[in-house]
């Protein structure tokens, strides 16, 4: 025998339990199991990464050396979901390679392109790469059949991506993801560092590679399929009208703005658990 005051806090408590279960609510706040930063889990995941992003076949030498370059600033998350996704992809198929993060330092223009040729100037000295590939940091493979490697030919690897539903835009794209051999990187003299803001810097790669008398390839686009991770523009990335007008003058410009021209200043170097982070200024627009 209860007495009423019990009775109705019994009711209380039995109507607050179904109202919990009902609705799906929890007293654990969902962010104490939610951010879980991925970063950590790939650290737990790739013991055999050595110290800095590097990690080659343990029974066997690879042909290719590879050099995965991203150009960097202010994308942390993108980054830890990167790395989680493509070191065990990278080390089921078998690379010698090395991620380097060039991160741009300070408040002035993104140059996308300029980063591409600091990390080939900074790779070249760690290791002997004899291939290099450019890579976004928001673009994640999604079969391991797309193999990450140099071709004969220079090799556009974002074509078949989910935000265009996995067709090609327009034929000459040749932006995200591309894969140059050391003596094609050379031969166009790399990317043009005059790109700054968004945009165009990827189809002057393309007439570079066209006015060295080269062609690109593109992989099956079934076995290409890539996400990429939704983002709005970046601040310090808006795009740049003016680029449009330097596309077509890559053959002029070729030999004289590149690799050939390229200056820095190194910020610092950090060996991270699973990439090397280059710091660099490049400088702003003129
Ligand atoms: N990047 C950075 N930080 C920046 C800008 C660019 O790390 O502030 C790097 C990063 O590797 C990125 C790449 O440069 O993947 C290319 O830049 P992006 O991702 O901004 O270029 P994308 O063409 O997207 O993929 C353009 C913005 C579209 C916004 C659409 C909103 N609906
Ligand atoms: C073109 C840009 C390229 C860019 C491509 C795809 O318009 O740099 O769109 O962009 N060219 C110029 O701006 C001249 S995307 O839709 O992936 O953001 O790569």
């Amino acid at each position: 025998n209860i007495g009423p005051i019990k009775k109705v806090s019994l009711r209380t408590a039995i109507l607050v339990i179904f109202i919990f279960i009902k609705f799906n609510i929890s007293l654990i706040p969902s962010d104490s199991y939610c951010i879980i930063d991925p970063i950590e889990e790939a650290i737990f995941q790739n013991p055999d990464v050595s110290f800095g992003g590097h990690s080659k076949p343990k029974n066997c030498t690879a042909l290719q050396r590879i050099a995965i370059i991203i150009p960097f600033r202010n994308r942390e998350t993108h980054l830890h979901y990167w790395l989680f996704y493509m070191h065990p992809f990278l080390q089921k198929q078998q690379g010698d390679y090395g991620i380097y993060v060039i991160e741009q330092h300070g408040e002035s223009k993104f140059n996308r392109a300029k980063l591409m040729n600091v990390g080939y100037a900074e790779a070249v000295k760690d290791y002997d790469y004899n291939c290099f590939i450019f890579s976004d940091v928001d673009i994640i493979p999604l079969d391991l059949q797309n193999l990450y490697r140099c071709s004969k030919k220079p090799k556009h690897m974002a074509h078949s991506l989910d935000k265009f539903n996995f067709r090609l835009p327009y034929k000459n794209l040749f932006g995200g993801i591309v894969a140059f051999t050391k003596e094609h990187y050379l031969k166009v003299n790399g990317f043009s560092n005059t790109f700054w803001g968004w945009g165009g810097e990827d189809d002057e790669l393309f007439q570079r590679v066209k006015a060295a008398g080269l062609s690109i390839e593109r992989a099956s686009s079934n076995i290409s399929r890539a996400r990429v991770f939704k983002h709005k523009r970046d601040r310090g990335n808006e795009r740049n009208l003016q680029n449009v007008h330097m596309i077509y003058k890559a053959k002029s410009r070729m030999n004289d703005d590149g690799l050939s021209s390229l200056k820095y200043t190194v910020i610092s170097f950090t060996k991270h658990r699973l990439y090397k982070k280059i710091t660099v200024d490049i400088g702003s627009p003129p």
